[in-house]
């Protein structure tokens, strides 16, 4: 048997067994897409889907009402936080992601580290392996996915196939991003940006409705909400520059203004890694509601760990945090937002200072 085999029948098994689906999905490209596949796959298997849940990490914090889903949910691209589990438990539960492993003890769960895999697999694409030979077509579906989690490096040869088969001409930017398939990943992305979660909604129920690339390309509500989104982008990165708070010549702090609370990856992360801010830290902090700021860290071109920063700076102050060495994210309390600048400023002075 091969790797993986056994935990891919457990989870068709689980579809056959069941029926009446609820889908909890990431309300991003990966997450919309592979929530695509999934929803088709039930149809195919003569199942009934009730309904669908775009999620993002806030709401495990702050709790969802399950009683307004079924009995049975299956939940993908999310890292479903440990806390939650034991309500989620409660359901009949079935996990299907490409983060972190998590204690899945009593849930149906597929994920390619827990067989050591550690090829990164988007989960449109582990989605789309699952359930390939009931919907074969559903293979650019995938690829937008795969893109849009930036898989396309890892995952060439498949998505050259793909490529190949609808005509998409992909160029020799490091992730395959720059092509149709990566301009439909944008313009989901967008949906949620502009709308939040009934962008994702919205997103979803038109890629179902959808049976082509190019039908996808020229859905107006797609295009204008990445019109929108990019200009949005173009703003707040103005706004940066502008306002930017430098320390040394080697961290950037900036104040995202609440209502922009949405676009802060889509400036920190590309940015992060252009000229000029490659090998510096960037620090986006916004303030989410009353009681929550949230921080968002880049630390590309520079050997940190936020993470080992972030657990020095939390044994201080009060909040949480962690992530990847040049990638994190933290929740501070608004009230330490000074000091939290301050605590960061040091810790990572003590990493720099230890290599010299
Ligand atoms: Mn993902």
């Amino acid at each position: 048997m091969k790797a993986g085999e056994k935990e891919s029948e457990a989870i068709i098994d689980f579809i056959k067994a069941n029926d009446d689906f609820s889908i909890f999905y990431h309300l991003d490209g990966d997450g919309i897409t592979s929530a695509a596949i999934l929803a088709q796959a039930i149809e195919k298997l003569g199942k009934r889907l009730h309904g669908v849940r775009p999620t993002n990490y806030e709401d495990f914090e702050n709790g969802i009402n399950l009683s307004d889903f079924s009995d049975t949910i299956v939940i993908c691209d999310l890292q479903v936080l440990e806390s939650y589990i034991p309500e989620l438990k409660a359901k009949n539960l079935c996990v299907i992601d490409h983060h972190e492993v998590i204690n899945h003890a009593g849930i149906i769960y597929i994920n390619p580290k827990m067989w050591g895999d550690l090829t990164y697999t988007p989960c449109a694409l582990l989605t789309y392996r699952l359930f390939e030979k009931f919907v074969p077509e559903s293979d650019w579906v995938s690829a937008i996915g795969l893109v849009s989690d930036a898989g396309g490096k890892e995952n060439d040869k498949w998505l050259r196939e793909v490529a190949g088969k609808y005509g998409v001409k992909l160029k020799d930017d490091e992730y395959l991003y720059d092509n149709e398939f990566g301009l439909v990943a944008s313009m989901l992305n967008s949906m949620t940006l502009q709308y939040g979660r009934e962008g994702a909604d919205e997103a979803l129920g038109i890629l179902l409705q959808t049976r082509s690339l190019n039908e996808l390309l020229a859905n107006q509500k797609l295009v204008s909400a990445n019109n929108n989104a990019k200009k949005e982008v173009y703003r707040l990165r103005e706004d940066f520059e502008n306002k930017k708070e430098a320390y040394g010549d080697l961290i950037y702090f900036f104040d995202v203004p609440s209502i922009k609370k949405r676009y802060s990856s889509s400036v920190i992360t590309p940015l992060s890694m252009e000229k000029g801010y490659y090998g510096k830290i960037l620090v986006f902090m916004t303030r989410v509601n009353s009681d929550t700021m949230r921080v968002n860290i880049r630390a590309n071109g520079l050997d940190v760990k936020l993470p080992h920063a972030l657990r020095g700076i939390f044994t201080k102050i009060k909040g949480n945090g962690g992530g990847h060495d040049p990638a994190a994210g933290a929740s501070i309390r608004p009230q330490d937002k000074d000091k939290f600048k301050t605590l960061f400023a040091e810790e990572i002075r003590k990493q720099l200072d230890k290599k010299l």
